[in-house]
Protein backbone atom coordinates (compact mmCIF):
# COMPACT_ATOMS: atom_id res chain seq x y z
CA UNK A 1 0.00 0.00 0.00
CA UNK A 2 1.48 3.15 -0.80
CA UNK A 3 0.73 6.29 1.74
CA UNK A 4 1.81 9.45 2.35
CA UNK A 5 1.53 12.51 5.11
CA UNK A 6 2.88 15.79 5.21
CA UNK A 7 3.54 18.12 8.21
CA UNK A 8 4.14 21.74 8.45
CA UNK A 9 3.26 25.29 8.92
CA UNK A 10 3.59 27.40 6.17
CA UNK A 11 5.66 29.84 8.21
CA UNK A 12 6.91 27.97 10.62
CA UNK A 13 11.11 26.13 10.04
CA UNK A 14 9.74 23.70 7.87
CA UNK A 15 7.72 21.03 6.01
CA UNK A 16 8.29 17.25 6.35
CA UNK A 17 6.31 14.44 4.09
CA UNK A 18 6.59 10.62 4.63
CA UNK A 19 6.08 8.34 1.59
CA UNK A 20 5.59 4.82 1.93
CA UNK A 21 4.94 1.78 -0.49
CA UNK A 22 7.29 2.45 -2.99
CA UNK A 23 9.01 -0.62 -4.16
CA UNK A 24 12.65 -0.94 -3.79
CA UNK A 25 15.24 0.37 -7.09
CA UNK A 26 13.88 3.57 -8.23
CA UNK A 27 16.19 6.32 -9.41
CA UNK A 28 15.04 9.25 -7.45
CA UNK A 29 17.15 12.36 -6.71
CA UNK A 30 17.14 15.82 -5.01
CA UNK A 31 17.91 17.35 -8.13
CA UNK A 32 14.76 15.80 -9.86
CA UNK A 33 12.79 16.92 -6.80
CA UNK A 34 13.51 20.21 -7.37
CA UNK A 35 12.53 20.04 -10.87
CA UNK A 36 9.52 19.91 -9.57
CA UNK A 37 9.22 22.34 -6.61
CA UNK A 38 10.63 24.69 -8.83
CA UNK A 39 7.82 24.48 -11.06
CA UNK A 40 5.69 24.76 -8.48
CA UNK A 41 6.92 27.69 -7.17
CA UNK A 42 6.95 29.60 -11.16
CA UNK A 43 3.63 31.42 -12.47
CA UNK A 44 2.21 34.53 -13.11
CA UNK A 45 0.15 36.67 -10.26
CA UNK A 46 2.20 34.93 -7.04
CA UNK A 47 3.25 37.15 -4.45
CA UNK A 48 6.61 38.07 -2.59
CA UNK A 49 6.71 34.61 -0.90
CA UNK A 50 8.08 32.69 -3.85
CA UNK A 51 11.20 35.46 -4.37
CA UNK A 52 12.07 34.50 -0.59
CA UNK A 53 11.51 30.72 -0.43
CA UNK A 54 14.13 28.49 -3.16
CA UNK A 55 12.37 25.04 -2.01
CA UNK A 56 14.59 21.90 -1.84
CA UNK A 57 13.20 18.72 -0.23
CA UNK A 58 16.61 17.30 1.31
CA UNK A 59 15.93 13.28 1.34
CA UNK A 60 16.01 11.98 4.71
CA UNK A 61 15.97 8.30 4.55
CA UNK A 62 14.57 6.01 1.53
CA UNK A 63 17.12 6.03 -0.97
CA UNK A 64 20.86 5.00 -1.25
CA UNK A 65 23.58 5.55 -4.06
CA UNK A 66 20.50 6.98 -6.12
CA UNK A 67 17.86 4.56 -5.94
CA UNK A 68 14.43 3.90 -2.98
CA UNK A 69 15.40 1.33 -0.35
CA UNK A 70 11.49 0.11 -0.30
CA UNK A 71 11.86 1.56 3.48
CA UNK A 72 10.00 4.84 3.87
CA UNK A 73 11.63 7.89 2.12
CA UNK A 74 11.12 11.05 4.17
CA UNK A 75 11.41 14.82 2.73
CA UNK A 76 12.91 17.77 5.03
CA UNK A 77 11.77 21.78 2.99
CA UNK A 78 13.08 24.59 4.61
CA UNK A 79 11.23 27.64 4.92
CA UNK A 80 13.69 30.41 4.36
CA UNK A 81 10.98 32.67 5.70
CA UNK A 82 10.97 31.41 8.75
CA UNK A 83 14.35 32.41 9.60
CA UNK A 84 14.88 35.50 7.87
CA UNK A 85 11.34 37.06 7.27
CA UNK A 86 9.23 39.09 9.47
CA UNK A 87 5.15 38.23 9.86
CA UNK A 88 2.59 41.25 8.82
CA UNK A 89 3.12 42.87 12.38
CA UNK A 90 6.59 43.38 11.83
CA UNK A 91 7.92 40.11 14.19
CA UNK A 92 10.21 38.13 12.91
CA UNK A 93 8.46 34.58 11.91
CA UNK A 94 10.87 33.02 14.76
CA UNK A 95 9.09 34.62 17.30
CA UNK A 96 5.49 34.47 15.85
CA UNK A 97 5.68 30.85 15.12
CA UNK A 98 7.76 30.00 18.36
CA UNK A 99 6.97 26.74 19.80
CA UNK A 100 7.88 28.25 23.11
CA UNK A 101 5.36 30.64 24.62
CA UNK A 102 7.00 34.04 23.82
CA UNK A 103 6.44 36.99 26.60
CA UNK A 104 6.05 39.65 23.71
CA UNK A 105 2.28 38.82 22.85
CA UNK A 106 1.92 38.39 19.00
CA UNK A 107 -0.98 40.62 17.67
CA UNK A 108 -3.62 37.51 17.00
CA UNK A 109 -6.01 37.95 13.86
CA UNK A 110 -9.61 37.97 14.51
CA UNK A 111 -10.71 39.50 11.55
CA UNK A 112 -11.69 36.26 10.24
CA UNK A 113 -11.41 36.32 5.65
CA UNK A 114 -14.73 35.52 3.80
CA UNK A 115 -13.65 32.42 2.01
CA UNK A 116 -10.47 31.29 3.83
CA UNK A 117 -10.23 28.19 6.69
CA UNK A 118 -10.42 30.78 9.35
CA UNK A 119 -13.70 30.67 10.06
CA UNK A 120 -14.94 27.25 10.08
CA UNK A 121 -10.97 26.87 11.51
CA UNK A 122 -11.16 28.99 14.79
CA UNK A 123 -15.07 27.85 15.62
CA UNK A 124 -13.99 23.87 15.33
CA UNK A 125 -10.29 24.04 16.77
CA UNK A 126 -11.39 26.76 19.83
CA UNK A 127 -8.65 28.89 18.40
CA UNK A 128 -8.33 32.43 19.65
CA UNK A 129 -5.78 33.39 16.52
CA UNK A 130 -7.02 32.49 13.30
CA UNK A 131 -2.82 32.25 12.77
CA UNK A 132 -3.32 28.76 14.44
CA UNK A 133 -5.50 27.37 11.67
CA UNK A 134 -4.59 29.54 8.73
CA UNK A 135 -0.39 28.58 9.14
CA UNK A 136 -1.40 24.98 8.07
CA UNK A 137 -4.34 25.85 5.68
CA UNK A 138 -2.18 28.09 3.55
CA UNK A 139 -1.12 26.10 0.07
CA UNK A 140 2.62 26.23 0.86
CA UNK A 141 1.38 22.58 2.01
CA UNK A 142 1.57 21.67 -1.49
CA UNK A 143 5.35 21.79 -1.28
CA UNK A 144 5.35 18.70 0.39
CA UNK A 145 2.81 17.57 -2.12
CA UNK A 146 4.85 18.47 -4.93
CA UNK A 147 8.24 16.68 -3.75
CA UNK A 148 6.00 13.40 -3.13
CA UNK A 149 4.68 13.45 -6.72
CA UNK A 150 7.97 14.16 -7.91
CA UNK A 151 9.22 10.69 -6.04
CA UNK A 152 6.11 8.85 -7.82
CA UNK A 153 6.95 10.64 -11.30
CA UNK A 154 9.83 8.77 -11.11
CA UNK A 155 8.55 5.19 -10.68
CA UNK A 156 5.78 5.61 -13.19
CA UNK A 157 8.39 6.67 -15.56
CA UNK A 158 9.76 2.98 -15.68
CA UNK A 159 6.49 2.30 -16.88
CA UNK A 160 6.57 5.27 -19.90
CA UNK A 161 3.64 6.77 -17.70
CA UNK A 162 3.51 10.49 -18.03
CA UNK A 163 1.88 13.46 -16.51
CA UNK A 164 1.25 17.13 -17.50
CA UNK A 165 -1.03 19.97 -17.08
CA UNK A 166 -2.01 23.53 -18.10
CA UNK A 167 -4.28 25.93 -17.41
CA UNK A 168 -7.45 26.45 -19.43
CA UNK A 169 -8.92 29.37 -17.93
CA UNK A 170 -8.19 31.92 -15.61
CA UNK A 171 -10.25 34.92 -14.51
CA UNK A 172 -12.60 34.10 -17.22
CA UNK A 173 -10.06 34.24 -20.07
CA UNK A 174 -10.58 30.78 -21.94
CA UNK A 175 -7.82 29.09 -24.01
CA UNK A 176 -8.66 27.82 -27.28
CA UNK A 177 -7.91 24.04 -27.63
CA UNK A 178 -4.81 23.33 -28.73
CA UNK A 179 -3.66 20.43 -30.05
CA UNK A 180 -1.43 18.08 -29.56
CA UNK A 181 -0.41 20.32 -26.50
CA UNK A 182 3.00 21.58 -26.56
CA UNK A 183 3.98 20.59 -23.10
CA UNK A 184 7.45 22.93 -23.66
CA UNK A 185 5.68 26.30 -24.82
CA UNK A 186 2.82 25.27 -21.30
CA UNK A 187 6.35 25.81 -19.00
CA UNK A 188 7.39 28.25 -20.88
CA UNK A 189 4.52 30.24 -20.54
CA UNK A 190 4.28 32.93 -17.62
CA UNK A 191 0.69 30.91 -16.82
CA UNK A 192 1.23 27.51 -17.95
CA UNK A 193 -0.90 28.16 -21.03
CA UNK A 194 -1.15 26.30 -24.32
CA UNK A 195 -2.58 29.22 -26.06
CA UNK A 196 -0.32 32.31 -25.79
CA UNK A 197 -2.56 34.81 -26.93
CA UNK A 198 -5.09 33.27 -23.89
CA UNK A 199 -2.03 33.20 -21.92
CA UNK A 200 -1.24 37.13 -22.57
CA UNK A 201 -4.90 38.24 -22.22
CA UNK A 202 -4.73 36.04 -18.73
CA UNK A 203 -1.74 38.25 -17.53
CA UNK A 204 -3.47 41.42 -18.06
CA UNK A 205 -6.72 39.89 -15.92
CA UNK A 206 -4.16 39.08 -13.00
CA UNK A 207 -2.98 42.69 -13.59
CA UNK A 208 -6.33 44.16 -13.33
CA UNK A 209 -7.41 42.40 -10.54
CA UNK A 210 -4.16 42.99 -8.70
CA UNK A 211 -4.98 46.75 -9.23
CA UNK A 212 -8.63 46.08 -7.54
CA UNK A 213 -6.66 44.66 -4.30
CA UNK A 214 -8.76 41.58 -5.16
CA UNK A 215 -8.10 38.15 -6.96
CA UNK A 216 -8.69 35.74 -9.71
CA UNK A 217 -9.45 32.08 -9.96
CA UNK A 218 -9.73 29.55 -12.94
CA UNK A 219 -9.08 26.02 -14.11
CA UNK A 220 -6.46 23.70 -14.83
CA UNK A 221 -6.20 20.26 -16.52
CA UNK A 222 -4.26 17.56 -15.67
CA UNK A 223 -3.48 14.86 -18.20
CA UNK A 224 -1.94 11.51 -17.74
CA UNK A 225 -0.33 9.45 -20.68
CA UNK A 226 0.43 5.49 -20.48
CA UNK A 227 -1.45 4.75 -17.57
CA UNK A 228 -2.78 0.72 -18.74
CA UNK A 229 -6.24 -0.06 -19.31
CA UNK A 230 -7.72 -1.84 -15.95
CA UNK A 231 -6.22 0.57 -13.63
CA UNK A 232 -8.81 0.73 -10.28
CA UNK A 233 -11.89 -1.37 -10.05
CA UNK A 234 -15.66 -1.25 -10.51
CA UNK A 235 -16.34 -3.35 -7.68
CA UNK A 236 -16.74 -0.88 -5.07
CA UNK A 237 -17.38 2.87 -4.18
CA UNK A 238 -13.77 3.43 -2.60
CA UNK A 239 -11.81 0.94 -5.37
CA UNK A 240 -12.94 3.34 -8.20
CA UNK A 241 -9.91 5.02 -9.25
CA UNK A 242 -12.76 7.99 -10.47
CA UNK A 243 -13.14 8.63 -6.81
CA UNK A 244 -9.70 8.53 -6.24
CA UNK A 245 -8.70 10.89 -8.31
CA UNK A 246 -12.05 13.51 -7.41
CA UNK A 247 -9.97 13.12 -3.94
CA UNK A 248 -7.00 13.45 -4.61
CA UNK A 249 -7.43 16.77 -7.03
CA UNK A 250 -10.47 17.83 -4.90
CA UNK A 251 -8.52 18.56 -1.89
CA UNK A 252 -6.14 21.08 -3.77
CA UNK A 253 -6.58 23.95 -2.00
CA UNK A 254 -8.98 26.45 -3.70
CA UNK A 255 -10.27 23.85 -5.72
CA UNK A 256 -14.44 23.78 -6.27
CA UNK A 257 -15.11 21.16 -8.62
CA UNK A 258 -13.67 18.44 -10.60
CA UNK A 259 -14.35 16.60 -13.86
CA UNK A 260 -12.99 13.95 -16.08
CA UNK A 261 -13.19 14.32 -20.06
CA UNK A 262 -15.38 15.75 -21.34
CA UNK A 263 -17.15 16.39 -18.16
CA UNK A 264 -20.46 18.59 -17.22
CA UNK A 265 -20.24 19.59 -21.06
CA UNK A 266 -22.09 15.72 -21.56
CA UNK A 267 -25.66 17.19 -19.98
CA UNK A 268 -26.17 18.76 -23.40
CA UNK A 269 -25.52 15.66 -25.14
CA UNK A 270 -26.64 13.06 -26.57
CA UNK A 271 -25.17 9.37 -25.66
CA UNK A 272 -24.43 8.47 -29.22
CA UNK A 273 -22.08 11.83 -29.15
CA UNK A 274 -20.61 11.06 -25.59
CA UNK A 275 -19.22 7.47 -25.52
CA UNK A 276 -16.29 6.70 -27.16
CA UNK A 277 -16.21 4.49 -30.02
CA UNK A 278 -13.80 1.54 -30.08
CA UNK A 279 -11.49 1.47 -33.33
CA UNK A 280 -11.75 -1.78 -35.86
CA UNK A 281 -8.43 -3.52 -35.11
CA UNK A 282 -6.43 -3.39 -37.99
CA UNK A 283 -6.20 0.07 -37.34
CA UNK A 284 -4.72 -0.47 -33.49
CA UNK A 285 -0.94 -0.16 -33.22
CA UNK A 286 1.59 -3.17 -32.56
CA UNK A 287 5.02 -3.34 -30.92
CA UNK A 288 8.12 -4.98 -32.44
CA UNK A 289 7.32 -8.20 -31.06
CA UNK A 290 3.69 -8.34 -32.59
CA UNK A 291 1.79 -7.59 -29.12
CA UNK A 292 -0.96 -4.52 -29.13
CA UNK A 293 1.24 -1.08 -28.37
CA UNK A 294 -2.08 0.36 -27.01
CA UNK A 295 -5.33 -2.72 -26.98
CA UNK A 296 -9.01 -1.13 -27.19
CA UNK A 297 -7.86 2.00 -28.73
CA UNK A 298 -10.80 4.89 -29.37
CA UNK A 299 -11.64 7.42 -31.62
CA UNK A 300 -12.57 10.49 -28.90
CA UNK A 301 -11.69 10.39 -25.44
CA UNK A 302 -14.89 12.19 -23.62
CA UNK A 303 -14.89 10.00 -20.79
CA UNK A 304 -11.24 11.10 -19.73
CA UNK A 305 -9.76 7.43 -19.64
CA UNK A 306 -12.46 6.59 -17.19
CA UNK A 307 -15.08 4.47 -17.44
CA UNK A 308 -16.52 1.93 -14.68
CA UNK A 309 -13.82 3.77 -12.01
CA UNK A 310 -10.68 2.08 -14.18
CA UNK A 311 -8.66 3.32 -16.52
CA UNK A 312 -9.61 2.86 -20.53
CA UNK A 313 -6.30 2.90 -21.65
CA UNK A 314 -6.63 6.51 -23.62
CA UNK A 315 -5.22 9.83 -21.99
CA UNK A 316 -6.65 10.20 -18.12
CA UNK A 317 -7.63 13.83 -18.28
CA UNK A 318 -8.96 15.35 -14.70
CA UNK A 319 -10.26 19.12 -14.79
CA UNK A 320 -10.27 21.26 -11.71
CA UNK A 321 -12.05 24.65 -10.70
CA UNK A 322 -10.04 26.88 -8.72
CA UNK A 323 -11.60 30.02 -6.52
CA UNK A 324 -9.83 33.22 -6.64
CA UNK A 325 -7.43 33.72 -3.42
CA UNK A 326 -9.49 33.89 -0.39
CA UNK A 327 -7.20 36.53 0.95
CA UNK A 328 -8.03 39.87 -0.66
CA UNK A 329 -6.22 43.42 -0.56
CA UNK A 330 -9.71 45.02 -1.03
CA UNK A 331 -11.10 43.35 2.15
CA UNK A 332 -14.64 41.66 2.36
CA UNK A 333 -16.75 42.52 5.47
CA UNK A 334 -16.76 40.40 7.99
CA UNK A 335 -16.98 40.14 11.97
CA UNK A 336 -14.54 40.62 14.51
CA UNK A 337 -14.37 37.29 16.73
CA UNK A 338 -12.82 39.68 19.70
CA UNK A 339 -15.48 42.02 19.96
CA UNK A 340 -18.60 40.78 17.53
CA UNK A 341 -18.44 43.97 15.43
CA UNK A 342 -18.11 44.40 11.82
CA UNK A 343 -14.68 44.41 10.37
CA UNK A 344 -12.89 44.39 7.46
CA UNK A 345 -10.86 40.98 6.96
CA UNK A 346 -7.54 40.69 7.64
CA UNK A 347 -4.95 40.40 4.30
CA UNK A 348 -1.61 39.46 4.30
CA UNK A 349 0.76 39.26 1.86
CA UNK A 350 -0.79 37.04 -0.89
CA UNK A 351 -1.07 35.89 -4.47
CA UNK A 352 -3.77 37.50 -6.74
CA UNK A 353 -4.10 34.16 -8.20
CA UNK A 354 -2.48 30.42 -8.04
CA UNK A 355 -3.89 28.92 -10.47
CA UNK A 356 -0.91 27.94 -12.45
CA UNK A 357 0.44 26.48 -9.54
CA UNK A 358 -2.31 24.68 -9.16
CA UNK A 359 -1.62 22.32 -12.19
CA UNK A 360 1.40 21.27 -10.41
CA UNK A 361 -0.18 20.88 -7.33
CA UNK A 362 -2.61 18.47 -9.39
CA UNK A 363 -0.21 16.82 -11.24
CA UNK A 364 1.53 15.62 -8.15
CA UNK A 365 -1.71 14.38 -6.59
CA UNK A 366 -2.84 12.53 -9.97
CA UNK A 367 0.81 10.94 -9.88
CA UNK A 368 0.22 9.87 -6.40
CA UNK A 369 -2.63 8.55 -7.20
CA UNK A 370 -1.86 6.54 -10.30
CA UNK A 371 1.59 5.39 -8.22
CA UNK A 372 -0.79 3.78 -5.73
CA UNK A 373 -2.96 2.43 -8.39
CA UNK A 374 0.02 0.54 -9.93
CA UNK A 375 1.24 -1.10 -7.08
CA UNK A 376 -2.24 -2.22 -6.20
CA UNK A 377 -3.05 -3.96 -9.71
CA UNK A 378 0.78 -5.00 -10.13
CA UNK A 379 2.48 -5.02 -5.92
CA UNK A 380 6.43 -5.87 -6.07
CA UNK A 381 8.80 -5.28 -3.66
CA UNK A 382 11.67 -4.20 -6.47
CA UNK A 383 10.27 -2.34 -8.98
CA UNK A 384 11.82 -4.91 -11.38
CA UNK A 385 9.31 -7.46 -9.88
CA UNK A 386 6.65 -4.70 -10.65
CA UNK A 387 7.32 -4.25 -14.14
CA UNK A 388 7.64 -8.27 -14.57
CA UNK A 389 3.92 -8.39 -13.37
CA UNK A 390 2.83 -5.37 -15.96
CA UNK A 391 4.57 -6.71 -18.72
CA UNK A 392 2.97 -10.06 -18.29
CA UNK A 393 -0.55 -8.27 -17.34
CA UNK A 394 -0.45 -6.32 -20.68
CA UNK A 395 -0.01 -9.60 -22.88
CA UNK A 396 -3.14 -10.65 -21.52
CA UNK A 397 -5.96 -7.79 -22.26
CA UNK A 398 -6.11 -7.68 -25.91
CA UNK A 399 -9.27 -9.36 -27.89
CA UNK A 400 -9.54 -13.32 -26.75
CA UNK A 401 -8.90 -14.62 -30.43
CA UNK A 402 -6.24 -16.81 -31.47
CA UNK A 403 -5.19 -14.09 -34.19
CA UNK A 404 -4.13 -11.54 -31.20
CA UNK A 405 -1.20 -11.72 -29.68
CA UNK A 406 -2.78 -11.79 -26.42
CA UNK A 407 -3.28 -13.65 -23.40
CA UNK A 408 -1.34 -16.95 -22.91
CA UNK A 409 -1.08 -16.77 -26.21
CA UNK A 410 1.13 -14.18 -26.95
CA UNK A 411 4.63 -16.16 -26.64
CA UNK A 412 2.61 -18.74 -29.32
CA UNK A 413 2.03 -16.44 -31.71
CA UNK A 414 5.08 -14.19 -31.26
CA UNK A 415 7.41 -16.84 -31.08
C1 LIG B 1 2.55 29.66 -0.76
C2 LIG B 1 3.00 30.40 0.28
C3 LIG B 1 2.18 31.50 0.79
C4 LIG B 1 1.34 32.09 -0.32
C5 LIG B 1 0.47 31.07 -0.99
C6 LIG B 1 1.21 29.83 -1.37
O1 LIG B 1 3.10 32.41 1.27
P1 LIG B 1 2.76 33.64 2.25
O2 LIG B 1 1.44 33.36 2.89
O3 LIG B 1 3.91 33.66 3.20
O4 LIG B 1 2.78 34.86 1.36
O5 LIG B 1 2.17 32.64 -1.32
O6 LIG B 1 -0.58 30.71 -0.15
C7 LIG B 1 -1.85 30.60 -0.62
C8 LIG B 1 -2.16 30.58 -1.88
C9 LIG B 1 -2.88 30.46 0.39
O7 LIG B 1 -4.06 30.36 0.01
O8 LIG B 1 -2.56 30.45 1.56
C10 LIG B 1 3.38 28.65 -1.39
O9 LIG B 1 4.48 28.29 -0.91
O10 LIG B 1 2.95 28.16 -2.44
Amino acid sequence: MLRFLTAGESHGPGLVAILEGLPAGVAVSEAAIREDLARRQAGYGRGGRMKIETDYAVIQSGVRHGRTLGSPISLLIENRDFSTGNGPDGKPWTHTMSKEPVEDEVTPIHRLRPGHADTPGIAKYAAEDARDILERSSARESTARVAVGAVCRAFLAEFGIEVHSHVTNIGGVEARSVEPIDWAAVEASPVRCADPVASKAMTEAIDAAREDGDSVGGIIEVIATGAPIGLGSHIQWDTKLSTKLIAAVGSLNAVKGVEFGTGFAQANERGSKVHDVIKPTEEWERKPDGSWARPWPRRSNNAGGLEGGMTTGEPLVVRAVVKPIATLRAPLPTVDTATGEPAEAHYERSDVTFVPTCGVIGEAMVLITLAEAMLEKFGGDHVDETKRNHAAYLATVGPRTSAAPTRTRANKASG
